[in-house]
C-alpha cells in the first residue's frame, strides 16, 4: 500500500440519528410503528440513549477519544410538532448541540431527515403525497435559518432509498406498504424533496456543503444475475446518484455486499461469516461503493457518512473498520476525492425494527443505567482519528 496517512483535513467522525439515541420521540411515525401490533418491531425505542440530555457528556467523550466530526440528525417532530407550529426551544436545543460540537473540535454534520417523519405529516399522506416535499423544504428552511451558521455539513436525507424501499416495498418501515409502483413514486417525491430542501438550506446562513446520504451495497452478480443486478441497483441507487450530480457531496453508507442471481438476492455465500444483522462480513464493500459513487456522481466529492458493523465481538469490529479504511486509502491513492469517514455508530442504540439487540457502537450503553463504556474499537479508532493515519490496534 503506498499511502498510510490520510489527507490533511480528512474528517473523522461517528454518527447517530435522533430517533435512535435521543429517547422519547413519541410524536413521529416510527414511535407509532413501534407500538403498532402488526409491525415487525421487537420493542419500543423508549428512552433510547437519553442523548437528548446526555449529549454534552457524549460529545466531550468523542472529542477526548480523538474524533474531529460528529454526525447527528434533527428531529422534525420536535421542531415542528404540529403543522406550522415551530418549537423555538427545540431549535435552540439543536443550535446548542452544534455549538457544543464546535467547542469540542467536532465538525457538526447535520442530517435533516433520518427515517422519522412527524405524525401530522404521516396523517397527511407522508411520502406518498408530493406536497410533503414542500412541507419538508419549509422545515429545512426554518431549521437552517436557525443554525445554518454553525453547521459543518448538511445532509438533507439519510438513505431516501431505504425510506422508499423499506416503507413502501418491503413493508417493514412505516407506513408498511408493499407496492412496487408506489415505491418508485416515493423515490421521485424524495428526490424532489431533496432538491427543494437543498435550495432551502443554501438560502440560509452559513456555507455548509449540501448533499444526501445513500445506503449503498456492493452489488455482485452471480450465476448470470447481471441484468437483475442492474435493475435492482438502478432503482435502489442509480436514480439517487444521478440526482446527486448537482450536490456538493455524496454521503456513502455501506455495510456489506449483496449477491444477485437471475431471480434476485441469493443470500450469503457459504463460508463467509455473517454479522448480527445477517449481512456478510464484507469490509471490502466500502471501497467498491465509494468508487461507484464517484463514478456515477461524475466527480462529486464523497463523504463516508456511515460504515460499521453490528457485532458483540469488538475485535471483529476493529478488523472490519481497518479493512474498510484500507479500501478508502486505495480510493484516495487513485485520486478519488474522499473527504472523511464517519463510523456508525458512536453508541449502541435503537436499531429500528431490530430494537436494541444489534450493537454497532464503539461505546456501549448500559440499558438500565445509561452508563457509557468505551470499547477497545473506540479507543483504537480515536487514535486513528488523532493520528490521521491508519495505525495498528
Ligand atoms: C441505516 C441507518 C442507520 C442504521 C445503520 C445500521 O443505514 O439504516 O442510517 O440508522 O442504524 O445503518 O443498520
Amino acid at each position: 500500500m503506498s499511502v498510510v496517512e490520510f489527507p490533511a483535513g480528512f474528517l473523522w467522525g461517528t454518527a447517530t440519528a435522533a430517533h435512535q439515541v435521543e429517547g422519547g420521540n413519541w410524536n413521529n411515525d416510527w414511535w407509532a410503528w413501534e407500538h403498532h401490533p402488526d409491525s415487525p418491531c421487537v420493542e419500543s425505542s423508549g428512552d433510547a440513549c437519553d442523548h437528548l440530555w446526555r449529549y454534552p457528556d457524549d460529545l466531550r467523550l468523542l472529542s477526548e477519544l480523538g474524533f474531529t466530526a460528529y454526525r447527528f440528525s434533527l428531529e422534525w417532530s420536535r421542531i415542528e410538532p404540529a403543522e406550522g407550529e415551530w418549537s423555538r426551544a427545540s431549535l435552540d436545543h439543536y443550535r446548542r448541540m452544534c455549538a457544543t460540537c464546535l467547542e469540542h473540535g467536532l465538525v457538526p454534520i447535520v442530517t435533516f431527515h433520518h427515517f422519522t417523519t412527524p405524525r401530522w405529516v404521516a396523517h397527511l399522506g407522508g411520502w406518498e403525497v408530493p406536497d410533503t416535499a414542500d412541507r419538508f423544504a419549509r422545515y429545512c428552511e426554518r431549521a437552517s435559518s436557525h443554525l445554518g451558521d454553525l453547521m459543518g455539513w448538511a445532509c438533507t436525507f439519510n438513505e431516501p432509498n431505504i425510506v422508499a424501499t423499506m416503507g413502501y416495498l418491503a413493508g417493514v418501515f412505516p407506513p408498511g406498504r408493499r407496492d412496487a409502483a408506489l415505491r418508485r413514486a416515493v423515490n421521485d417525491i424524495l428526490i424532489d424533496a431533496h432538491r427543494k430542501a437543498g435550495e432551502a438550506i443554501r438560502s440560509g446562513p452559513g456555507d455548509a456543503p449540501v448533499g444526501l446520504t445513500l445506503s449503498m451495497t456492493d452489488y455482485q452478480a452471480v450465476e448470470g444475475g447481471e441484468e437483475k443486478r442492474d435493475r435492482i441497483r438502478r432503482v435502489m441507487e442509480d436514480v439517487f446518484l444521478e440526482a446527486a450530480r448537482d450536490d456538493d457531496f455524496i454521503g456513502v453508507q455501506t455495510y456489506s455486499r449483496s449477491r444477485i442471481g437471475p431471480d434476485g438476492a441469493v443470500g450469503p455465500e457459504e463460508g463467509v461469516a455473517t454479522t448480527q444483522m445477517g449481512y456478510e462480513f464484507w469490509p471490502d464493500a466500502l471501497e467498491a461503493t465509494v468508487r461507484r459513487a464517484w463514478e456515477m456522481g461524475r466527480g462529486v466529492p464523497v463523504l463516508v457518512t456511515e460504515n460499521g458493523i453490528g457485532t458483540d465481538e469488538d475485535g471483529g469490529r476493529i478488523e472490519y473498520v481497518c479493512r474498510a479504511l484500507e479500501g478508502v486509502l486505495r480510493c484516495l491513492d487513485d485520486g478519488i476525492d474522499v473527504r472523511g469517514y464517519t463510523y456508525w455508530s458512536a453508541l449502541d442504540n435503537f436499531e429500528w425494527a431490530f430494537g436494541y439487540e444489534p450493537t454497532f457502537g464503539i461505546i456501549a450503553v448500559d440499558r438500565a443505567t445509561q452508563h457509557r463504556s468505551v470499547k477497545p474499537s473506540g479507543y483504537w479508532l480515536g487514535r486513528v482519528a488523532a493520528a490521521n493515519a491508519l495505525v495498528g490496534p
